[in-house]
């Protein structure tokens, strides 16, 4: 296991993984701390937290966190969403048309490691996430091989951006935590390609069998 940053709250940026894109880097200090601290006053105020429920072994269980998400051209977008879009944009160097918002209350919430879902995103376009609120630790694992677990703390005001290559080869999770000192908010920017969204939503609504070929 690798922790970065554990005690020290260095203002080094990380390159975490490596790939033929931009794989993933950890950037501190982005966002000015007085800036970071409104921002996660007013998205937290601002925003419309919904409560999910899934399935875990044949049981439906609350998914353990808050979420909510906006695309960016939404009439409606609550502050300070645009100004963060706007911040985050030109650090990636991505046109982001979609954030996805996640609401950690406290240690309890969490989320499982996984990659983030690509069939509905622009090829090759990154991920960006932005944390306001209390610092949480995210954990990193290659998929595949005897890869150590990557462990990078997440200050508010800083950002992480993954690769869209990076989703196929790695996993990552907000694991849950003692000792974590209030709510943490993650904003995660996406290029979302509305034509191949709609075709995934298609394809996953067709039956698998059609009746002339039962
Ligand atoms: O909260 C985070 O930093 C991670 C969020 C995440 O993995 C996701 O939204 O898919």
């Amino acid at each position: 296991m690798v922790v970065f940053q554990s005690d020290l709250f260095e203002a080094t940026p990380l390159a975490l993984v490596d790939d033929a894109e931009s794989g993933i880097r950890y950037l501190p200090d982005m966002v000015p701390q007085a800036t970071a601290q409104a921002w996660f006053e007013l998205a937290l105020a601002n925003v419309t937290w919904g409560n999910q429920r899934r399935l875990m072994y044949e049981r439906e269980v609350d998914v353990p966190r808050l979420m909510a998400h906006f695309s960016l051209d939404a009439p409606d977008l609550p502050e300070p969403l645009m100004e963060a879009a706007e911040q985050v944009r030109s650090i990636a160097g991505a046109p982001f048309n979609s954030v996805g918002l996640n609401l950690y209350r406290d240690g309890n919430d969490s989320v499982a490691p996984h990659n983030d879902k690509t069939q509905g995103l622009v090829q090759k376009a990154p991920i960006a996430i932005l944390s306001l609120g209390a610092t949480r630790r995210m954990t990193i694992r290659a998929k595949s091989g005897k890869g150590r677990t990557l462990n990078v703390d997440l200050h508010p005001g800083s950002v992480i951006v993954m690769s869209y290559a990076s989703q196929f080869t790695h996993n990552h999770g907000i694991p849950k935590m003692c000792g974590v000192e209030g709510p943490r908010l993650s904003l995660a920017f996406r290029c979302v390609d509305l034509q191949r969204l709609h075709t995934r939503v298609k394809n996953a609504t067709k039956p698998l069998v059609s009746a002339s070929n039962p």
